[in-house]
């Protein structure tokens, strides 16, 4: 979807900023760009450590997405894609959502928001366990144009943690269609399913036509 306001002036072909510092995602949106042939070279965060943190103040993903990539694109120069994500739990009402990642108060104690989000389900039957990781990816221009893209993955929260791998709810978290918690799937496997990866992918033919 394309809500752009202005025409791109000055972007540089073929680098683009991801607005983290989570070197996994810099991975998965560079491996998402090769597999499909765009030459984009991706640098994340760490190559500009005087872009300070963005607050994230807004009521929805693309809400936190859109300020964050508007932020990076302003202060690198550079195209900017940002995301924000988290799990909505039907039997929370959508919670924790966008504030997945300070559920518990401490922003990023995965161990305490995954053992609170426990605590809040205990009880609630197999039926209403269902639950949905949701993500919004924007790229941003330094003209100040933007696209925005989302992805969901869908699936259900579990009582008993399994797997050591992905982070944050993925030891509770189970897709539709697999029996397996989606940290006891590869990467590989992970990405090719989930939120983030579909974000991404939802953006590489505009990444393509802007940069490639
Ligand atoms: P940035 O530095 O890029 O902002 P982050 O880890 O703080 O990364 P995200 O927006 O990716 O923020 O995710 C927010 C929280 O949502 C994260 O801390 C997890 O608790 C949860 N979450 C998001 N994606 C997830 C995934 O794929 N698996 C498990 N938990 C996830």
């Amino acid at each position: 979807m394309s809500t752009g306001r202005a025409e791109p002036v000055g972007v540089t072909a073929g680098r683009l900023v991801l607005a983290t510092r989570n070197a996994g995602k810099v991975a998965e949106l560079r491996r998402i760009l090769a597999d499909a042939s765009v030459p984009v070279e991706i640098v994340g965060l760490e190559e500009f450590p005087e872009i300070g943190d963005v607050a994230e103040t807004g009521l929805t993903f693309a809400e936190n997405a859109l300020l964050k990539a508007h932020a990076v694109a302003r202060e690198s120069g550079l195209p900017a894609i940002a995301d924000d994500s988290g799990l909505c739990v039907d039997a929370l009402n959508g919670m924790p959502g966008i504030f997945s990642a300070r559920w518990s108060g401490g922003h990023g104690d995965d161990e305490a928001n995954l053992r609170l989000l426990l605590a809040q389900v205990s009880g609630v039957p197999p039926e209403h366990r269902g639950a949905h990781f949701a993500c919004a990816a924007v790229l941003a221009l330094p003209s100040g144009k933007e696209w925005v893209a989302e992805g969901v993955l869908h699936g259900m929260i579990i009582d008993t943690p399994r797997g050591v791998n992905g982070f944050g709810y993925d030891p509770i978290f189970v897709p539709e269609g697999e029996g397996r918690t989606t940290a006891e799937l590869s990467a590989e496997e992970k990405n090719a399913i989930s939120h983030r990866g579909r974000a991404f992918r939802a953006l590489v033919p505009v990444i393509a036509e802007v940069l490639g």
